[in-house]
């Protein structure tokens, strides 16, 4: 019996890494999925990404869940009163044909509750939810703490009181 086309896709799509660096669900793509590795005993890590949407229409990142962790959610950092803090944002807009940065000091899927500590090199699985476009696994590459210099102020800090970086 020849092989038909749709199996020989399926046998193809299993043969690619399980680590890939970009992921599409409908007119999104998700850039590099990544994470710092942390200390055993962090309580808390966070994930990066980027999001592109090439639709003519908006869409929304409702929600983020991994089995590494406990529970996860959506947070951007704020100035405030001088201070940079984390808020919990209940979704991310992904503008039309744009794109959304999360990143150290910015937006960021924080993750509670760590089941095994981050270590650089490998990978957990995160389910993002967009409002149109739907659920989509990715996987998160654990990189080193030197493996990239942060954008701005904000390195992630954890998460108890949000302690900011204020001026002195
Ligand atoms: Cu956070």
């Amino acid at each position: 019996m020849p092989i038909r086309p749709l199996t020989l896709a399926a046998l193809l799509a299993c043969a690619l890494p399980v680590f890939a660096h970009d992921y599409k669900v409908g007119d999104l793509q998700i850039d590099h999925p990544w994470s710092r590795e942390l200390p055993p005993n962090a309580p808390a890590g966070a994930a990066y990404f980027t999001l592109h949407n090439g639709a003519a229409q908006a869409d929304r990142l409702l929600g983020a869940s991994t089995p590494r962790a406990e529970h996860s959610e959506l947070h951007n950092h704020v100035h405030r009163d001088g201070l940079m803090k984390m808020e919990e944002v209940p979704s991310v807009e992904v503008p039309a044909q744009g794109e959304v940065r999360f990143q150290p000091g910015g937006l960021h899927v924080m993750l509670f509750g760590l089941k095994q500590p981050l270590k650089a090199g490998e990978h957990f699985p995160l389910t993002l939810e967009f409002e149109k476009a739907g659920k989509v696994e990715v996987q998160v590459q654990v990189e080193s703490a030197e493996a990239r210099v942060p954008t701005g102020h904000g390195e992630h800090e954890g998460h108890a009181g949000g302690h900011g970086h204020g001026q002195h």
